[in-house]
């Protein structure tokens, strides 16, 4: 039983509390041994969204839309909204898990920055009895199984969004064109997801791939690796982004080089200055995978497995293909 259901309990009958649990028979049964957990007290449940890099736009879109998912729901739910500082800061965001529990949170819902380093916490919140779900970044099934632990995933097909726009890239391109992959942070599913659809894409329509390396979802990085990626293929013909950040890092290398225009450039997130890039055509396309109703979907599942304890399956969440004329320019 979660720590909710059971302080939701507290206020009702033994045959209510009876009737309760036989309807939330699917639920995974966290363990008994919070009873010492601190509250979190009220009597609505305490949901903690957290999230990764807030100075990326991604995750700044993702929590205003949380927070405005909580002030038109304030009755029914209060939210603790925490980021990190930066894309690589997984020690703090075990430790941002670690405060939440302590905190007396009901349920977490969370955008892991690595696949299988955040498995150990979310496992130890649950059996807190902590109702844990997890968004955008799904954790390693793996981990998951040798921990025996089942947390629902709420977020999009990251290498079915990828395959888009490589497949729209690839429209652009002569057969045989040398195309560079800049990838997110290797030890995050989505970075390996995304990775693997562009490369399905490229393959498909013969494109070489000629280099692929991480520039850890960071707009610096990108802009510091794409200058040796140009000078050793000079016949590059574009350069495929595993997110925005890093589409404009490369965007500005480009610049620099005098090569923006020749390469082509493809990102994921749909934010602001890419929309602008692509209206102007500097960029040919991106992904929107919805970030500002990303963690709406996960506080809404969190909610919901709150009140009826729901089997964990996981939900797939919307990712669409942005470009020149889907924005209409
Ligand atoms: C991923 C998101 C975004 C983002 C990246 C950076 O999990 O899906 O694409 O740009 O994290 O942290």
């Amino acid at each position: 039983m979660t720590k909710w259901m059971r302080r939701a309990l507290g206020g009702v009958g033994l045959v209510a509390a009876m009737a309760m649990l036989m309807a939330g028979c699917g639920a995974r049964d966290a363990g008994d041994a919070d009873e010492s957990a601190t509250a979190g007290g009220g009597d609505k449940p305490q949901v903690a969204l957290i999230m990764k890099s807030l100075a990326n736009e991604f995750f700044k879109t993702m929590e205003e839309g949380a927070r405005a998912h909580h002030a038109e729901n304030a009755e029914r739910y209060d939210l603790i909204a925490q980021g990190i500082k930066d894309e690589l800061d997984v020690n703090r965001q075990v430790q941002l898990v670690e405060q939440m529990v302590a905190r007396g949170v009901d349920a977490i819902v969370i955008a892991p920055a690595d696949s299988k380093a955040l498995v150990g916490v979310c496992a130890q919140a649950m059996a807190e009895g902590v109702t844990v779900v997890n968004i955008d970044n799904k954790l390693d099934a793996a981990v998951l199984e040798e921990q025996g632990v089942e947390i629902p995933f709420v977020g999009p097909d990251n290498r079915a969004g990828a395959r888009l726009v490589g497949e729209e890239l690839a429209k652009a391109l002569a057969p045989g064109s040398e195309v560079a992959i800049i990838e997110g942070v290797p030890t995050a599913y989505n970075a390996q997801q995304r990775k693997a659809g562009f490369e399905d894409a490229m393959n498909a329509a013969g494109m070489k791939i000629v280099a692929s390396q991480s520039a850890r979802w960071e707009m610096s990085e990108a802009a510091r690796i794409v200058p040796p990626i140009l000078s050793a293929h000079p016949e590059l013909k574009a350069l495929l982004c595993a997110n925005d950040s890093m589409a404009l890092g490369a965007v500005a290398a480009l610049r620099e080089a005098g090569r923006l225009g020749d390469v082509l450039v493809v990102g994921y997130d749909n934010i602001s200055a890419v929309q602008e890039l692509i209206r102007d055509g500097q960029m040919l396309a991106t992904a929107d995978q919805h970030a500002d109703q990303l963690a709406v979907y996960g506080i809404e599942y969190a909610l919901e497995i709150l009140e009826t304890g729901a089997a964990p399956a996981d939900r797939e969440t919307p990712v669409d293909l942005v470009t020149a004329e889907t924005m209409g320019s």
